[in-house]
């Protein structure tokens, strides 16, 4: 059975509990819009929830229809238009046993239609654009699909597989190019030339930070010039297959020591923190233990004279981990549904991502980190810290930037897959 099928059957729940709200839903693929004042296209990217039922196609002005009855229609834009190419989606027998293949020319004659043949329905639109009388993105609707969507089906790990091993020939080739004495520029067309991927089929912009520049979170410079010293090289950047998104980070030194010691250590965290993973463990959590364990890195490494619980105590690891631990990834690189509305966790932690309780089948991200931040530095330095912290070896390691390192991993019932380390462990 092809695991598209076995998809299909995986969203027989969510079905039960849309069609208890609806009669029908209609889902957009979404529409093109164009920069402020400029007629340029901004590149598009296909409306998640579409993709969610119908993951084959990326392009703008389709639409699906999910009715009560189990019927489930397609319907494809088959615009007349010299301009541009537009897609054309030829299904399998496969996919055509579950949808009603249409096609259509005209947006208005199509509302028009659905109006007449839903009408007494109690219809629901997915949209960015509201073309009409119906339920527009209703949250409690997006709601049930989110929820659905924070665990995923064998076919969307398996895409989010696929497109770890096109990163990570990425990745592989960015790390002999900064080897080489290549630019942030250089390292990342190598990058994309490997990964196969370029401009809006990345998931996100590629950080290829040299030096100082990694101590940037989203750095997104790509300078032309290589420099003369090179300490350290972070790169934080995915892939895409069928829509679903992997987002990898790796930090390589030049053998300093002092750095090679400290990358060596938050390695070994990061595995540690994936080995904590598996159902039922609070995200919320597992992001306090990172602290925890980044402390003890403080520690050892020398960089803070205190004893790693004076350390987490007084929460001076925020100074150099300032983000969170990692969010769910699929559809969106930071996926729907991480964050419970009904819990506040953002005082503690401002900038995680996720607070839930992991399920099996969840996928994702770990990726702690160490940085030297010139702001959070200058914080440290006025704190009544100042004299425990070992500004000598800060000032050197400062060169460096900081290091992340993350995976993309899948939640089991007793542990967890990880589909980045597999794919290095494949390609190496
Ligand atoms: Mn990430």
């Amino acid at each position: 059975m092809k695991l598209i099928n076995r998809h299909y059957e995986y969203l027989k729940p969510l079905y039960d509990k849309i069609f208890d709200l609806y009669d029908a839903v209609i889902i957009s693929s979404g529409s093109e819009k164009v920069y402020t004042f400029d007629d340029q296209n901004i590149p598009f990217r296909c409306n998640p929830y579409f993709s969610y039922f119908f993951p084959f196609i990326s392009d703008s002005g389709h639409f699906l229809l999910l009715e009560k009855s189990g019927r489930k229609s397609l319907y494809l834009n088959k615009v007349d238009d010299f301009w541009h190419k537009h897609e054309t989606y030829m299904p399998d027998t496969e996919i055509s046993q579950y949808w009603n293949i249409d096609y259509f020319k005209d947006i208005d004659k199509l509302f028009k239609h659905f109006e007449s043949s839903l009408k007494g329905k109690k219809t629901a639109l997915v949209s960015n654009h509201n073309h009409a009388n119906f339920n527009f993105n209703p949250p409690e609707l997006l709601n049930i699909i989110d929820e659905s969507r924070f665990t995923k089906s064998e076919f969307e790990i398996d895409c989010i597989r696929y497109a770890n091993k096109k990163a990570v020939k990425g990745h592989l080739a960015a790390k002999k190019a900064w080897k080489d004495g290549s630019s942030e520029f250089e390292i990342n067309l190598r990058y994309c030339e490997a990964a196969n991927s370029s401009g809006p089929e990345l998931p996100y912009e590629n950080i290829i930070a040299l030096n100082e520049n990694a101590s940037f979170l989203h750095y997104h410079g790509k300078d032309h010039h290589a420099p003369k010293n090179r300490w350290s090289f972070l790169i934080d950047a995915g892939a895409t297959h069928l829509n679903y998104h992997s987002d990898i980070s790796r930090t390589y030194g030049n053998g300093d020591i002092d750095f090679k010691n400290i990358l060596f250590q938050l390695d070994k965290v990061q595995l540690a923190l994936c080995d904590s993973v598996k159902a039922g463990v609070d995200f919320a959590d597992l992001h306090g233990l990172a602290h925890k364990k980044i402390a003890e890195v403080l520690n050892h490494t020398k960089l803070l004279d205190l004893n790693p619980s004076e350390i987490y105590k007084n929460k001076l690891t925020n100074y150099f981990f300032p983000h969170g631990l990692g969010h769910s990834i699929g559809l969106n690189v930071h996926d729907v549904w991480g964050k419970d509305p009904d819990r506040d966790t953002n005082k503690e932690y401002p900038f995680l991502r996720m607070n839930r309780v992991l399920r099996a089948g969840c996928v994702i991200t770990i990726e702690p980190g160490i940085y030297f931040i010139k702001t959070l530095l200058d914080d440290l330095k006025k704190s009544s810290f100042r004299s425990n912290v070992n500004w000598k070896l800060v000032d050197k390691l400062k060169k460096s930037g900081g290091i992340r390192v993350e995976d993309d991993i899948v939640v089991k019932e007793d542990g967890h897959i990880n589909l980045t380390r597999e794919a290095f462990k494949n390609a190496e």
